[in-house]
């Protein structure tokens, strides 16, 4: 046997940068880089693999959850097909990143997380950083990633990375299966040469390939399709991954057959497209809500029906409601004792559009659909009307977005009162421009996620809408952006602290408690004094970006005209109306105190257990 003596960490390198995929006669190479912290933990070993490997680029980030949110919306824009490789130190630089490995594994996104371990050999134990076990030496905080992780190993003898790595790549290269994948890496190991065999450094292609479900399911799902007489289709970030929007497209607008779109799923049709009920759910549309709830197929698509699809599972009232899902993961097609169709979104649907070429909604059921796309779409107008009051509305801020962006444009958002908003309003006009990070919806996803979106898809303008809550948790990967000349343009809507939550708090009778960036106030205790001073401008621009304050929504326009012409990361500064919110058509269960002194209270308790009333298992 051949071998080709390399340390740990070289061989790691050397391994991934060999690593390709292939996907309708595509190929190329699974991973863009290695964004990265370094500690002791990894300077010496995955660092100086990475200084010898200038062809493997190295990007520093500036917080290692941030850029893990980074790799992950790269993976995303990506369809999944590529992303980064994050590497940590040991202790806190290693658990910042399992926020990021979570939010990634959550929304089925690959990423290879390679934080630093403590010593294999133990001897200097406690290294810095270290937290002792009295019970075993067996375990480090990495172990806090498994829960997080679709696949976790670490490496305590060189050896063991030979047949570590292909694990690395199958789970992360499959769309089944794909997340978070950790591979830990103790730093004594890490920097240990081996005789490695010289055929693990050959160039791989990982196939992707577009499996199809069982025949006989298939042609059962198609026949409870053709004797429907109010089908909908939910639409799920599963149909974007596979390419799967033109035949789905092609498919609807022949057999009129509705469609209702999940957070990841919006832009698997154009808004203006006749089926398009928009947003589907709990900030879903009145069309779309009210055609979920009397359909009696319900045919998903790449969705993992979260709470806020189904309604807190009470989006679908016909008592005999038969759902049938296509679906990549087995876990998620069997869901809603649904007739499974286990397998790749554009490779079934390629089927059915076949199969259903007769097959049409009745004439009063295809108007009825029309007919809500173009009542949505007039509302939308209205929202997007520009009152000029000040504050803004945050509704006609964002239609002054997306009337500026470009199709080919991105919108990146993730946590706050904006992601609902932007689900109901957006205007989607490409599959790619609608980058929500909903399954979640971590705050601080939205600068280091606008950075990846940015590097996947350099020629599109980046705009990333950020709340004050947001940007306050995080908001430093500016200055990567600002570094790797990856412009983003950020806008910031400060509504002083978190409105969602707050409106969420008096709903339910709690009055916003907790929710205000104000001063404590003396005589009550409470933080209900004045308004805290943050200078959200000087902030920004102190870490390097260009900022616009706007004071109006004209103001408004004409900063994101400026920005556009500007070249480096620009954040357009604009205070919105706390208190005036975009409608909304659902409820969403948010458990209520059983007992309380507040008659507000008491009174939400009586809304709440209606609202159970409507809900339902779907088994
Ligand atoms: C990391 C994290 N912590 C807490 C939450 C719960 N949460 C959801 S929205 C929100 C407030 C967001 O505030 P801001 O960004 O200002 O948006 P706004 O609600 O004001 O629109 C909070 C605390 C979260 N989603 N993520
Ligand atoms: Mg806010």
């Amino acid at each position: 046997m051949k071998t080709k003596r390399l340390t740990v960490s070289q061989a790691t390198i050397e391994y991934l940068k060999n690593q390709y995929v292939e996907r309708d006669g595509e190929e190329h190479r699974f991973f863009a880089g290695c964004l990265g912290i370094f500690g002791h933990g990894n300077v010496a070993g995955i660092g100086q693999a990475l200084h010898q490997n200038p062809d493997f680029p190295f990007y520093v980030a500036r917080n290692e959850q941030g850029m893990v949110h980074t790799a992950a919306a790269y993976a995303k824009v990506k369809n999944r097909l590529q992303t980064f490789v994050c590497t940590s130190s040991i202790g806190p630089g290693a658990t910042n990143m399992i926020t990021g490995a979570a939010a990634a594994t959550i929304n089925r996104i690959p990423v290879l997380l390679i934080p630093g371990d403590i010593f294999a050999t133990r001897q200097v134990a406690p290294v810095l950083q270290q937290l002792e076990a009295a019970h075993t030496q067996d375990i480090s905080v990495n172990d806090a990633f498994k829960p997080v992780s679709k696949y976790w190993d670490r490496i305590n003898r060189p050896e063991q990375l030979i047949t570590a790595l292909p694990e690395v790549m199958r789970v992360l290269t499959s769309p089944a299966e794909t997340g978070a994948v950790t591979l830990s890496l103790p730093q004594d190991v890490q920097a240990e040469a081996y005789d490695f065999p010289e055929e693990m450094f050959k160039k791989r292609v990982w196939y992707i390939g577009r499996p199809m479900p069982d025949r006989g399911l298939l042609e059962k799902a198609i026949s409870v399709i053709k004797n429907s007489k109010r089908p909908l289709i939910i639409s799920g970030g599963g149909a974007i991954y596979s390419g799967a929007t033109d035949v789905l497209k092609r498919m609807v607008n022949t057999t009129g057959i509705p469609v209702a779109e999940t957070f990841a799923g919006k832009g698997s049709l154009d808004y203006d497209e006749p089926q398009n009920l928009g947003a589907v759910g709990v900030t879903g549309t009145p069309g779309a809500i009210a055609m979920a709830k009397e359909a009696d197929v319900v045919i998903g698509i790449g969705t993992r029906y979260s709470d806020f699809t189904t309604i807190s599972k009470s989006a679908f009232q016909d008592p005999n409601v038969q759902f049938i899902n296509i679906n990549i993961t087995e876990f998620d097609s069997f869901k809603h004792g649904a007739l499974p169709l286990v397998g790749d979104a554009k490779a079934i649907l390629e089927v059915m559009e076949r199969e259903l070429s007769q097959f049409r909604v009745a004439t009063d059921y295809r108007e009825k659909v029309t007919g809500y796309n173009k009542s949505w779409d007039s509302f939308v107008s209205e929202i997007y009307e520009q009152k000029n009051e000040v504050p803004a509305f945050q509704g006609e801020v964002i239609g002054a977005v997306n009337t500026f962006s470009d199709a080919s444009d991105i919108v990146v958002c993730a946590a706050g009162s904006l992601p609902g908003d932007l689900h109901k309003l957006w205007r989607t006009r490409d599959p790619k421009g609608f980058h929500l990070e909903y399954g979640y919806s971590c705050m601080g996803y939205e600068i280091a996620g606008g950075l990846g979106a940015k590097m996947a898809r350099p020629n599109s303008e980046v705009y990333v809408m950020v709340g004050d809550g947001s940007y306050l948790m995080m908001s430093q990967e500016i200055v990567t952006s600002i570094q790797e000349k990856q412009k983003l343009t950020i806008i910031l809507l400060n509504n002083n602290g978190y409105s969602s939550i707050g409106s969420l708090s008096s709903s339910l009778g709690s009055e916003g408690f907790g929710t205000y960036y104000r001063y404590r106030n003396e005589e009550t205790q409470q933080l209900d004094g004045g308004l805290l001073p943050i200078d959200y401008a000087a902030n920004a621009s102190s870490m390097g970006a260009h900022v616009i304050t706007a004071g109006t929504i004209k103001e408004f326009n004409e900063a994101l005209i400026k920005a556009k012409s500007i070249e480096t990361t620009t954040l357009i500064y604009i205070e919105v109306d706390r208190k005036k919110a975009v409608p909304g058509f659902a409820w969403w269960d948010v458990a209520v105190a059983e007992v309380s002194e507040k008659n507000a209270v008491k009174d939400s308790l009586e809304t709440y257990r209606e609202n159970k009333k409507s809900q339902k298992y779907y088994l």
